[in-house]
Order: structure tokens, then sequence, then C-alpha cells
């Protein structure tokens, strides 16, 4: 591939300077992305994103590049207009040489660009708990600049994205179905997630029952998807905006803790590592409502806690899902690796029902309704 980026990909973009090299970069489990670096004559050298989107997954590429820009656009004009700087707080997306977002390749492949923010990392764990706390700051922050969105302008990248209710069709076909012949070597994984049907339909039924609203919301709020500032570890820019849709703020909140709560990270093989640290929900907790707390419902702040359980079940059943399926949706890394990370999320959301009631004291903690 990355011949096929030197001699065709980056030749379609608008880039500056002279292609020196590229080279794969960061973790993600869907689109594939590279850094690509450029000489110029007068200035110093420059680096850009290049990502190569799964369209197996997003089968609409126009439809979620209009998402993105018209995001992005929002948030620019957001930035501006409180003083900040857009092109360090939110993605800035480099078109085609001929005006475009996505370049078609020669194999059918579509291909986007942004500029890399420099000075400034994706923490894969938090290893002092202010990121943390920074990052829900961030997400809460992201949260209140879209509140304004027009919704329904938005394409629904991927269909009933957080359904539990589907996920749990979609899973309970792949028990059937069996199709990579896994089924009875993981019965125990598969009667966990069967013994906890009800929850899966607790956010979905409130939603559908105008209990709880619906907002803008990105959907895939992993630590990793937030730039953090080198020099101030502030959270600077959110990230990955494929899946922003409309959705729950419960969404959001459950799926930080999920990922950025765990003493572990998602494919940690030895379980006794792997646990819900009550001072890193706290951490987020309390920069989360902080920033987004006041718009907050009380049946939206009362599922919070819940909320932390409910995403780890539903991705832990994804990656089950998945590894029942044959590995087609998760990129993976070496054998049996969602299935390793379906064993991370069991762990942890057996470990969040024993902390249930210290969370929502942490949640009490920090409501201000006055
Ligand atoms: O892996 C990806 O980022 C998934 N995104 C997200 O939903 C979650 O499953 C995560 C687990 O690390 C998409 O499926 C688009």
């Amino acid at each position: 591939m990355l011949d096929k980026i030197k001699n065709e990909i980056v030749k379609a973009f608008l880039f500056d300077g002279d292609f020196i090299y590229a080279e794969p970069f960061g973790c993600g489990h869907i689109n594939a992305t590279y850094a690509v670096y450029f000489r110029r004559e007068t200035k110093p050298p420059v680096r850009y994103i290049l990502q190569a989107v799964n369209t197996t997954i997003f089968t609409d590429p126009q439809g979620l590049m209009e998402n993105i820009q018209g995001v992005t656009s929002h948030l620019r004009k957001k930035i501006q207009e409180q003083g900040g700087d857009p092109q360090r707080e939110t993605l800035t997306l480099v078109p085609t040489r001929d005006g475009k977002l996505l370049y078609e390749d020669s194999d059918g492949g579509f291909w986007r660009s942004y500029l890399f923010i420099e000075n400034a990392t994706c923490h894969q764990s938090v290893d002092r708990p202010i990121l943390f706390t920074n990052a829900a700051k961030a997400f809460g922050h992201f949260q209140k600049l879209l509140a304004d969105y027009p919704a329904d302008t938005l394409h629904e990248t991927i269909a009933d994205f957080h359904n539990t209710v589907n996920r749990y069709e979609l899973f309970e076909k792949a028990v059937a179905e069996d199709k990579a012949g896994r089924a009875a070597s993981v019965e125990k994984e598969i009667r966990f997630f069967l013994d906890r049907k009800a929850d899966g339909a607790v956010v979905v039924d409130a939603i559908k029952e105008g209990r709880l609203p619906l907002r803008v919301t990105h959907n895939d709020t992993k630590l990793n998807n937030i730039m953090m500032d080198n020099d101030t570890d502030e959270g600077i820019c959110v990230i990955d905006l494929d899946t922003v849709m409309p959705g729950s703020v419960l969404y959001d909140f459950g799926d930080s803790i999920r990922f950025g709560a765990s003493t572990a990270d998602e494919d940690e093989q030895n379980l006794s590592l792997v646990s819900m640290d009550l001072g890193l929900f706290e951490a987020y907790t309390a920069g989360f409502l902080s920033e987004a707390g006041a718009s907050l419902t009380d049946e939206e702040i009362r599922l919070l806690p819940f909320s932390a359980k409910l995403l780890t079940l539903e991705c832990g059943m994804r990656f089950l899902t998945d590894y029942l399926n044959g590995d087609t949706y998760f990129r993976i890394h070496r054998e049996h690796h969602n299935l390793d990370r379906c064993r991370t999320q069991i762990t942890l959301v057996a470990d969040m029902e024993r902390k249930m009631e210290e969370m929502k004291k942490i949640v009490a903690k920090y409501v201000n309704r006055t």
C-alpha cells in the first residue's frame, strides 16, 4: 500500500511540497491511517494525515464526508467566534487537486486527508487522572458546540450504531449461524451476554418513549479520539468524526468510561489486570459534568453510571459477534484478538456491576442543580 500511496494517492491531494515518505499511523480498528511527509523549499517539512475509508463499514462515503464537512465547518465557526485556533481545535480537510473531499483510487478505494495537528498526542491510556478529566471536558465541550447543529441534515453513517436491542439480535444470529465454528468454545461468554439481555433495552426504550432526548453525539469517545496538547495536557481536538450522528449523551459518556477508566488495555490477555478504576470514573465524571452537566436532564444524569456498563456490554458483545462471524469487522493483529477484547469487556462489566452504587454516589457528588 505504501507504494500505491507514493505513486498515486498523494498526487491526487493538494499537498504542499515534495513527497518524502508515508508510514502507517495510529491504532484505529476501522480505517487505515497513514502519515505522509513533504519537503518544502523555504519552509520546514510538513506532514498530513491520509486515510483509506473502510467502505465495507461506511457504505456511503460521500454522505460520510458531507457529515464531516458540515460538522467541522460548524465547529470552525464557533471556535473562531470564541477566539480559538480552528486549525488546532477541529479537523481541517485537505481537498483533492480537483476540489473534492474524497479521492477514488484506481481500485475503487476512497481516500481523504486532514491537516496534521502538531505538538499534540492521542493517549492510549490514562497515566495521570488529569488527562482523563481534560478528555471529559473536551468531549463535554464538543457536545455543547454541536448542541444547535441541525441534526436532520446528518446522514446516519452506520444504521442502529448503538441500538443495543438490534445489537443483541445480530449477536444471537451470529451464535445461531456459528460461521467460524467457534460458538462451542465460547459458551461461557455467550451466556454472560444473554443473561444481561434486558439491559440492552433500557436506553433504546427510553429514547423511543421520549424519556431521553436525542442529541448530536460523537458515538465513539475513546480516549485516543482526542488530541491532547503536549505542553498543557488540555484536550484540544476531538477526532474520528465518522460516527457523529443523533444519539444519546449516554453513549458518549459510557464509551469514554469503558475505555479510559479501565486499568488495562482493551485487549489485555491477563484479566487479573483488568478493572474499572473508581478514581478515574470520578476524574471523568467531574470533567464531563463541569462542561455538559447543566444541559443534561435528570433522567440522563440518573443513567450515567448505567451507561458505562451498557456501552461496555455492547462493545464486548460486538467483539464476540465479530469473533463468531470470523473477524470481518474489527481489524485484528493476532488470532483470537476479538475474543481477548471481548473478555476484557466482560471483566469490566462484572466489575462495574459490583461498583454501581459507588458510581452513583460519585455522580451525585458532581451534579449541580442550583
Ligand atoms: O472500535 C471502533 O472504534 C468502533 N468504531 C467503536 O464503535 C468501538 O467498537 C471501538 C472499540 O475499540 C466503529 O465501529 C465505527
